[in-house]
């Protein structure tokens, strides 16, 4: 029995991007059924969430008798579990690009999409672009030529390509991954997938009703 814990609501502009995307994609490439447990930011305030959450965050994960927060560990643990998410064989090479989509690209990708979101008109925000661009270029620029010759990060689908394309998605508003031909068809190949269609329009049903649209 498996519980997805996840925000009731949340502003418009991050419907189809709360990271309990990442966890239903996962779920949905296992074909693990899972029921949603929704909680509003003042529980997720209360010390009894903080023990399943420290930071009161989403999404908390329950299988079975065991609790899980953080997003990267989720995956790890329904990795574990389903090879289908995570091929045994592989699980090094997995193991490691998990940990470079949230340790070595997340955060050069967030910065600049927090800059382009939530500051665009702010002067020190316009002083600070080129620099925090150039940075999530390079890893943009790093992963294509990675992905020379190669479908997946690691030999096969896994979860590792969740967590990346998940990360890539940070920069669905600003175009910035088309200018990477291999980049771009990586990011492409894993959005068509029928299990992220179908979390992303689920997600999206709770929050807007809209139906889902893919932006690559
Ligand atoms: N590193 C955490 C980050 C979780 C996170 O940032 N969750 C957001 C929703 S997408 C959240 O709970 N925001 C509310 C807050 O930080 O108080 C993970 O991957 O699980």
């Amino acid at each position: 029995m498996i519980t997805l814990t996840t925000f009731r609501s949340v502003p418009p502009f991050a419907a189809g991007y709360v990271r309990d995307l990442r966890v239903r994609w996962a779920l949905e490439e296992a074909g693990l059924p899972y029921t949603l447990r929704l909680i509003d930011f003042e529980e997720a305030a209360l010390p009894g969430y903080r023990k399943e959450q420290p930071f009161g965050q989403i999404p908390v994960l329950h299988d079975g008798d065991r609790v899980l927060f953080e997003t990267g560990a989720i995956l790890l643990h329904l990795g574990e579990r389903h090879p289908a998410l995570l091929p045994p064989a592989e699980r090094e090479q997995v193991t490691m690009w998990m940990f470079a989509a949230l340790n070595s690209v997340e955060p050069y990708l967030a910065d600049l999409a927090m800059l382009a979101m939530f500051h665009a008109d702010e002067a020190w925000a316009g002083a600070r672009r080129p620099a925090v661009e150039e940075l999530a270029l390079k890893r943009l620029d790093s992963l294509d030529v990675w992905l020379d010759g190669r479908d997946w990060l690691a030999g096969s689908f896994s979860v590792a390509d969740i967590l990346m394309v998940s990360v890539l998605r940070l920069l669905d508003s600003m175009n910035l991954v088309k200018r990477y031909v291999r980049l771009h068809a990586y990011k492409t190949r894993c959005t068509e997938r029928p299990a992220f269609r179908k979390a992303l329009a689920d997600q999206l049903a709770l929050y807007t009703h809209q139906p889902a649209a893919i932006s690559n």
